[in-house]
């Protein structure tokens, strides 16, 4: 099973991230890169809908089927959603290369019509010590976003 999905925004960044599932239940590896990114860390999130009416916010939460509290990729405790942070270099390129065993392209953990959504700021992992960083881990505004459609 395989997915894509072509980040988009109001300024410069965009990006393509290529989604593939080994069998049933995963893991998932994710690779691709994203581009026009002020060097350094970028929180990395599915989002809950597959919505792009008014731009990136419409894809509401951080995808959460469990009703968890925001933490980081290797967490237990963790939206589906939360893919950490991607790194831009210098020249701006966040490449991707992330394996993940949460979130899935079938079944109730499914990603498949959801949005992928690149942050302003770092994701501080839901270790920043406020409410905020619970819920979105402080990462700021959207900069481009795709919704995740499935691909051969
Ligand atoms: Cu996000
Ligand atoms: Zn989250």
């Amino acid at each position: 099973m395989k997915a894509v999905c072509v980040l988009k925004g109001t300024g410069d960044v965009t990006g393509t991230v290529h989604f593939a599932q080994e069998g049933d239940s995963g893991p998932v590896k994710l690779t691709g890169e994203i581009s026009g990114l002020t060097p350094g860390l970028h929180g990395f999130h599915v989002h809950a809908f597959g919505d792009n009416t008014n731009g990136c916010i419409s894809a509401g939460p951080h995808f959460n089927p469990h009703s968890m509290t925001h933490g980081g990729p290797t967490d237990e405790t963790r939206h589906v959603g939360d893919l950490g942070n991607v790194t831009a270099g210098d020249n701006k390129v966040a490449k991707i290369d992330i394996t993940d065993s949460q979130l899935t392209l079938t079944g109730p953990n499914s990603i498949i019509g959801r949005t992928m959504v690149i942050h302003e700021k770092a994701d501080d992992l839901g270790k920043g010590n406020d409410e905020e960083s619970k819920k979105t881990g402080n990462a700021g505004s959207r900069l481009a976003c795709g919704v995740i459609g499935i691909t051969q």
